[in-house]
Parts: C-alpha cells; structure tokens; sequence
C-alpha cells in the first residue's frame, strides 16, 4: 500500500517554497495532498478558492498531487483522506519551535500520524507569504519567489487595494 500525505498550511499566497516542498514531497510520498486551512477568521489575502485555484495551475504538472481544503483539526481531515503522514517545511531554525509543538500535538491527537520535515532549497529559505505581501504592498518586485500566476494576482490585488 502507497504512503499517502498531507501538506497543511494557509498558502496565502502560495510561494516558490510551497512549491519546492510540494515537488520534493512527489517524489518521497506515492499521494500528497496539499490542504488550505478554510479560515476566514485569518482575514486572507486570498480567498480559499482562490489558493485552490493558484495551487491547481502550479501543481498541474506534477502527478500524485490533489488540492483540498480544510476546516476545523488538521489530524482529522488527514484521517478522513487517509493520510498517514504531515509534511512541513522548515525554513530556519526559528521555524523549529513552532513547528515542534504542533507536531507534538498532533501526535497526541492522532499518534498514527507522523510529521515529516523537508527543508527547501537554500534560495527559498527567507521566502514567507507574509514578506511576499508586504513587499508587494510597496511596489517590490518578487520575481523568482512565487510562480507567474501568483505573482500576477498578487499585484492586481494589491493595485485595487
Ligand atoms: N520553504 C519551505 N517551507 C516553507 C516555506 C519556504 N519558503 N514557506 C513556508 N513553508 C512551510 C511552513 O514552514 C509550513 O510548514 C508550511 O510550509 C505551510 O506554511 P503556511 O505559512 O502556509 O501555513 P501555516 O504554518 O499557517 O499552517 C498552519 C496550519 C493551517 C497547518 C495549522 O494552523 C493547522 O493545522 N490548523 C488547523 C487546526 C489544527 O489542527 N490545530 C492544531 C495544530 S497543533
């Protein structure tokens, strides 16, 4: 039996990261699905069909790849799919704290469920949605740091305000 995966997150936007740890979770996992926490409570730049949208083109090519989005526990929704695995990035080791708490939370919600780390590639270890926004906001170009598609919605979103 294939392993099958999850690659939570908010993806708001997606960036040239995700995208990276979506390539190289392909190759180590037979399924990834890649999961968009539905939560307009965060106030998204992006509306959750729009993240789904984004990620879809992106992910096009790539074969064992599906775009879902969630609500309420992650573990649940990985369960409900048959997910055995959590897949996370690990930037630097700032990330770690954060990501090692809910890792170990997840575990005791759902202790069949492992929690996986890739790290990116070096030139996409400062790439965050929330600094692509904000340099966005003020004109910055971030060619190179999230795929063309999400590049152009980016800064059509940020021209209407
Ligand atoms: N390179 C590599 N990895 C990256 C990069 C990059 N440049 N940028 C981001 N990542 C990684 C992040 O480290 C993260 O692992 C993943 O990609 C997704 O990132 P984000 O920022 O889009 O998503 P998060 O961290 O906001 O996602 C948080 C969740 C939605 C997964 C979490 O809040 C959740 O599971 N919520 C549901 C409720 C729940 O189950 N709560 C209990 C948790 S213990």
């Amino acid at each position: 039996m294939g392993v099958k995966a999850i690659y939570p997150g908010t993806f708001d936007p997606p960036t040239n990261g995700h995208l990276d740890l979506i390539t190289r979770g392909s190759k180590l996992f037979d399924e990834l699905t890649v999961a968009i926490l539905n939560n307009p409570v965060k106030n998204p730049l992006f509306t959750v069909d729009e993240r789904v949208e984004m990620l879809r083109e992106v992910t096009r090519q790539i074969g064992n790849i599906h775009v879902a989005t969630f609500e309420g526990l992650m573990v649940d929704f990985a369960k409900k799919i048959g997910a055995t695995a959590v897949l996370r990035g690990i930037r630097a080791i700032t990330d770690y704290e954060y990501e090692f708490q809910m890792a170990l939370m997840n575990r005791r919600l759902a202790p069949e469920i492992e929690t996986v780390f890739l790290q990116p590639a070096g030139r996409y270890s400062f790439v965050s949605s929330r600094l692509v926004k904000e340099v966005v906001s003020f004109g910055g170009k971030v060619d190179g740091l999230v795929p063309a598609n999400v590049a152009r919605r980016l800064v059509g979103r940020m021209k209407r305000g």
